[in-house]
């Protein structure tokens, strides 16, 4: 069966919507650019630089192309190549209403094709003209970003499920991009509420969008175990067996789980599990017994307090189950990377925690795969090649900003994830109905405006791998609340993470914008209408 985009998995929270949106009318903008009206003017095709992320370099110029009933979409020989062709021709057959076949004869079309370039894994370089567009790339990963990139210079009503009258035209010119950093990410917390694999892959063609290339998933956590461990059953079906709220929780299959890696795969999305230890693990603790220092077994959580978890250090059975954990896990798990977690470890003594992960790190290694924990873990020694995840804030104290800093320059890579800047779950504002505020708002703005790469005082650019944007789920219940939280915020992270710095600008970022809304409405993505943004009028889509 053939994959589909956003489109099939589409669920519409119209109500919620209404209820969440505010009104950009009136509101004040500070250090805003001069208004101008944002979506694509009816008469001509969406400028080439109108793109999330911003491309490292667009050259505009000679005759658009058009899309019409008998364009083909061609591809070279590989299988490779053909299945991002037909992924393409499963995002614009709806609203074109056209049969656009792939194949590997013919002329002109829209031209997929492998080739030498300065691409590298992930760039492309995108040409439109009268003949054609073609898209060139040195591996799949680039054709399909460059697919994106295709998707948004198109109308909005491209997205849209049934036939829309076009005209389907692409500007002239020529984009070249590639990414600034290999490390594009998005967390999901499906422990605190549990998502349904047809939620989590509605997620994936969404981070897909904005060319992010890994998906995150906090597996464990106090109030549920969310992934079946042959060797210790009880962590999914008892650990599993409720959520924050007492809702009914859930669990992934490993057929289920491995739905989740394939389907991540086919949008080039590496999954990265996480279990999180030795704190946040009630789950686990309440499943058996044995795991507990006095050997009694807690009640379930359902609630929303952090910290107060612990594996036990001491007893050896602890490392009998992180062992049987991280091969189950690592066998499921085609990408290179495992996070361990690490954090709010508040139950556990310093050196406790210490010896845990002296001896949790070679364990990852030993199944193959590679260390990655919450910035608490440069507390202990990070294992040759791990990965920190920074977290902090702006009132975060200087000597643990240092204490990061100096495993950065000591070779742990780093992936920033600022809390009051890269956080999704985070209120937008005091009216934001869902969300949490521990680290501030995080209005749109600040989301967007600063720079990984001079981001974190003491550690050397080299050091920075890329960016993440977490989104915790104590509040957050279904697809309805993850999109409200991580629409608009979510492509200013994506374009964090592949845009030069030198594109970095909020003035021309919010009109990008801006321009973007119509995409999300034609999709069925419920998002905020930050008063930041001068958003176009709701259902502009159907106007292009
Ligand atoms: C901090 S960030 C946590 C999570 C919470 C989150 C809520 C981190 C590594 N730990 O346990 O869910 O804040 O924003």
């Amino acid at each position: 069966m053939r994959e589909r985009s956003v489109r099939p998995h589409r669920r519409t929270f119209r109500l919620l919507g209404s209820l969440l949106l505010v009104t950009a009318v009136g509101a004040s903008l500070t250090g805003a650019a001069p208004a101008r009206e944002p979506s694509s003017p009816a008469s001509g095709p969406v400028p080439l630089d109108r793109v999330i992320p911003a491309p490292a370099s667009v050259q505009p110029g000679g005759s658009p192309y058009r899309i019409t009933r008998g364009t083909q979409i061609r591809v070279d020989g590989s299988r490779e190549t053909r299945t991002v062709g037909e992924y393409l021709a499963d995002v614009l057959r709806p609203s074109t209403g056209y049969r656009l076949p792939v194949t590997d004869h013919g002329r002109g079309g829209i031209r997929l094709r492998l080739g030498k370039g300065p691409f590298g894994e992930e760039g492309y370089r995108l040409h439109s003209g009268r003949s054609g567009v073609t898209i060139t790339a040195a591996r799949p990963a680039g054709l399909f970003h460059g697919v994106q990139t295709l998707r948004q210079l198109l109308p909005a009503a491209v997205e849209k499920d049934t036939v829309q009258p076009g005209p389907w035209l692409v500007a002239g010119g020529t984009i070249e991009d590639t990414p600034r950093y290999g490390w594009r990410g998005a967390m999901l917390d499906v422990s605190r509420h549990f998502f349904s694999v047809g939620e989590v892959k509605r997620y994936i063609d969404q981070l897909a969008l904005y060319k992010v290339n890994k998906l995150h998933l906090h597996l464990s956590d106090d109030q549920g175990w969310r992934i079946a461990i042959d060797s210790w059953p009880r962590l999914a079906t008892y650990g599993g067996s409720t959520e924050v709220g007492g809702g009914p929780g859930g669990y992934y299959t490993k057929a289920d789980y491995k739905e989740i890696v394939r389907y991540a795969a086919s949008r080039h999305l590496e999954v990265v599990p996480e279990i999180d230890m030795p704190g946040h693990t009630n789950a686990a603790l309440a499943s058996y017994a044995g795991l507990n220092c006095d050997g009694v077994a807690p009640p379930l959580y359902t609630g929303t307090e952090v910290g107060f978890s612990s594996l036990c250090v001491g007893k050896e059975i602890t490392y009998d189950f992180v062992e049987d954990v991280v091969r189950e896990l690592a066998a499921l798990t085609p990408g290179r990377y495992l996070h361990i977690g690490g954090d709010e470890a508040h139950s556990t003594p310093h050196e406790d925690y210490v010896k845990f992960m002296d001896r949790v790190q070679p364990i990852v290694a030993e199944y193959g795969k590679t260390v990655i924990g919450w910035h608490q873990l440069t507390g202990a020694t990070p294992a040759k090649g791990a990965l920190a995840q920074y977290w902090g804030l702006d009132g975060t104290s200087a000597a643990e900003k240092e204490q990061v800093a100096a495993a950065a320059r000591n070779g742990t890579g780093l992936i920033l994830s600022p809390a009051d800047r890269a956080y999704l779950d985070m209120k937008y504002d005091k009216d934001t109905p869902l969300g949490l505020s521990w680290a501030g708002y995080v209005e749109v703005q600040r989301s967007y405006d600063w720079d990984p790469g001079a981001y974190l005082p003491g550690a050397p650019a080299s050091a920075i791998r890329g960016v993440e944007a977490p989104l915790w789920t104590e509040t957050l219940e279904n697809s309805g609340h993850l999109e409200f939280m991580a629409f608009p915020r979510l492509p200013g992270i994506a374009e964090l993470g592949w845009s030069p710095a030198a594109t970095h600008d909020w003035a021309d970022y919010r009109q990008r914008l801006a321009s973007q809304a119509p995409r999300w409405e034609a999709l069925g993505i419920g998002y905020y209408r930050s008063p930041q943004v001068l958003w176009p009028a709701e259902g502009g889509a159907d106007a292009g």
